[in-house]
């Protein structure tokens, strides 16, 4: 077994460097990156399920016009306080029932969901309660971009459940970011793609239309050291309670700050969409914490911390404005932190001006 995957690694890689790898599948991946890790072999059927779900989910995403699936769900609120769009509630039954089926995830935790689920309620039998991992997710990050076909995506991270006790499902799930075992985002745009890492390294899986499977694109995945791109939603920077940032972006926009290049605003109203474009092209993209928001709008638990742990993989940095996103402790499941992530050139002038304005 060990001399077929060894072959099979060597020849991955000849094809690699030829460029004939265009169908080193998803599937075939996991399969290897399992291999070498035999502690996460549980996983196999989780990120197989993911995979499905991208798929799914892109599918009804392209289909939202066609099939009257645009709009709000009657007057469905979440536990956000958010009008719940009809896909927002069917992706989330498919993330949870696709991730629960799986038998290796024992707990979820979605943004549409008020707590946690156990998966031997969503799939109603106890043989669901035996899994040793958690999985988090917002199964469509953008819900506003839906009805206009721009960009969206899902975000999920996997834990291994710590200190489990069935009668308090919370106290696996609330761990910081930094005990993430498998981290990453489906995006649903011109194609589709689902980034994912392991802990060893970005990599990009593109869905091909004819085969339905998504296929790796893109190996070891760098956010350049420093970028362009720009990525605030300014309209609120007379709210915004660290007045460096706003600092920080006038100098940027004058062109100081040893900028390489002539900076650029790009903002899609999706964290997944910012956050593919700062990983391919650099900069930085923040959602600062503001008067109306004192603890930011993005969550910590099932956004910031799968982003950020994808952007550390990639070699960039992923701050709250003072300290890193994965090292901060979780203590509720919907709570939310200011989010800045991107190159480490842009992501230290910006901890600079904040600490430097910072005389509260
Ligand atoms: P605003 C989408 O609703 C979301 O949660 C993130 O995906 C996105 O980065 C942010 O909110 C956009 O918020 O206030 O700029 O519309």
């Amino acid at each position: 077994m060990k001399f077929c995957v060894l072959f099979w690694l060597i020849a991955v890689n000849i094809l690699s460097i030829s460029g004939l790898n265009q169908k080193y599948s998803f599937k075939r991946f996991i399969e290897i990156e399992l291999w070498r890790k035999p502690e996460l072999s549980e996983l196999y059927p989780v990120l197989s399920s993911i995979e499905i779900s991208c798929r799914d989910i892109n599918k009804l995403m392209r289909r939202v016009s066609t099939d009257n699936l645009c709009g709000l769900e009657g007057n469905s609120i979440n536990i956000q306080g958010e009008d719940q769009q009809k896909l927002d509630i069917i992706s989330n039954r498919v993330m949870k029932t696709s991730l629960c089926c799986s038998k290796s995830i024992s707990v979820v935790v979605s943004e549409e969901e008020e707590k946690p689920c156990l998966c031997s309620d969503v799939i109603d039998n106890i043989a669901f309660s035996k899994g040793e991992f958690a999985a988090v997710f917002d199964p469509i990050d953008g819900s506003s971009n839906i009805d206009s076909g721009l960009p969206t995506g899902t975000i999920f991270g996997i834990y291994r459940k710590q200190n489990y006790n069935i009668d308090d499902p919370l106290s696996s799930v609330l761990q910081k970011g930094k005990n993430l075992v498998v981290a990453g985002y489906c995006i649903y745009a011109a194609t589709s793609h689902i980034v994912l890492t392991m802990g060893d390294g970005v990599h990009m899986f593109t869905l091909d239309d004819y085969t339905n499977k998504y296929y790796l694109t893109k190996s070891n995945i760098q956010i350049p050291k420093s970028g362009p791109i720009y990525s605030f939603n300014d309209v609120n920077k007379k709210q915004w309670l660290d007045i460096g940032i706003e600092y920080y972006l006038n100098d940027l926009k004058k062109g100081n700050y040893g900028f390489d290049t002539k900076p650029q605003q790009r903002y899609m109203g999706a964290l997944v969409a910012d956050t593919h474009n700062i990983i391919f092209n650099g900069g930085i993209f923040g959602y600062p914490s503001s008067i109306s928001r004192p603890s930011g709008k993005l969550r910590l638990l099932y956004e910031a911390n799968p982003i950020s742990m994808i952007v550390e993989q990639a070699g960039g940095l992923a701050i709250d404005g003072k300290k890193r996103i994965l090292e901060k402790k979780v203590e509720e499941i919907h709570e939310r932190t200011p989010l800045f992530i991107g190159s480490k050139q842009q992501i230290t002038s910006l901890k600079n001006y904040i600490q430097f304005f910072d005389y509260k």
